[in-house]
């Protein structure tokens, strides 16, 4: 199932979103390029640097090879121009526990808690140049922590959306690498409900707790950290039943170091 919708500019433009199931009816309004008229940005970076970082946290339409799509751009986080591809507040109504197929096309509203989508996520990362991710966490004292992946890409639906995670920095743990708990992340394939592909004996995206089940992720068995469990976000030492986490965000943005030498971008993965 997939929802588009024709939006008519004043300019008589009809956009087509393949993701207008994201966006709310009064949503559309808030669309910052809707009426741009030389072609649509790659990414959330692409207007940053066209705006000479002058540009502002909100909605966007962004071209994926022939699809155009909205997401959130983060201006502001960690020197800006970021594509936003989840976002989450704990104990949100927004219900995590999803299909494949859900989680393929994204779920939520973009202006709000959401999953971009992972097809989105693997056609974003896949490009030419190459990613990395940003995470974002700040917690019930509003403490915030930082955490970046370099590079960083999604492989396609037929290798089940595996993650691939590079070199990480940053002020949070690194709890998708880090092998603390013995549970890395890096390189496992996507999880849901309806598709077990992790390493444990049971489908980690459907143990509970206190009722609430994991929702999609990239497994293993089962996790060093989860930011789709809705009632308790996991972040190994930085989001814990002990230690509560409000937000999270998950964002990604061309690595600018790699921009020149595209024909390898992938090859440290
Ligand atoms: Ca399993």
């Amino acid at each position: 199932m997939l929802l588009k919708c024709t939006i008519l500019t004043s300019t008589e433009l009809s956009i087509e979103l393949k993701n207008a199931q994201l966006l709310s009816s009064k949503d559309y309004a808030d669309i910052i390029n809707i009426e741009q008229e030389d072609g649509f940005p790659n990414d959330c970076y692409d207007i940053f640097q066209q705006s000479e970082g002058k540009a502002k946290d909100g909605l966007y339409i962004i071209q994926l090879m022939k699809d155009l799509i909205v997401v959130y751009c983060d201006m502001h986080s960690a020197e800006g121009g970021w594509t936003v591809v989840q976002h989450i507040t704990a104990n949100t109504s927004l219900d995590f526990d999803r299909t494949w197929e859900d989680y393929k096309q994204g779920f939520g509203l973009v202006n709000g808690d959401h999953w971009l989508g992972n097809e989105f996520m693997h056609r974003l990362t896949s490009k030419p140049r190459a990613y990395k991710l940003g995470i974002k966490l700040i917690d019930i004292n509003g403490e915030m922590k930082w955490g970046e992946y370099e590079p960083f890409l999604i492989e396609h639906e037929k290798a089940k959306y595996k993650i691939r995670l590079g070199l990480y920095q940053g002020t949070a743990a690194d709890a998708l690498t880090q092998n603390t708990e013995a549970y890395i992340h890096d390189n496992q394939k996507f999880t849901t409900k309806d598709s077990d592909n992790d390493n444990y004996f049971q489908n980690c995206a459907k143990i509970e707790l206190n009722g609430i089940s994991g929702g999609g992720w990239w497994y293993n068995a089962c996790a060093g950290a989860n930011l789709n469990r809705r009632n308790i976000l996991y972040w190994q030492n930085d989001c814990t039943k002990e230690n509560l986490c409000k937000y999270a965000w998950m964002m990604v943005k061309p690595n600018k170091k790699r921009d020149k030498c595209s024909n390898s971008s992938h090859d440290e993965l």
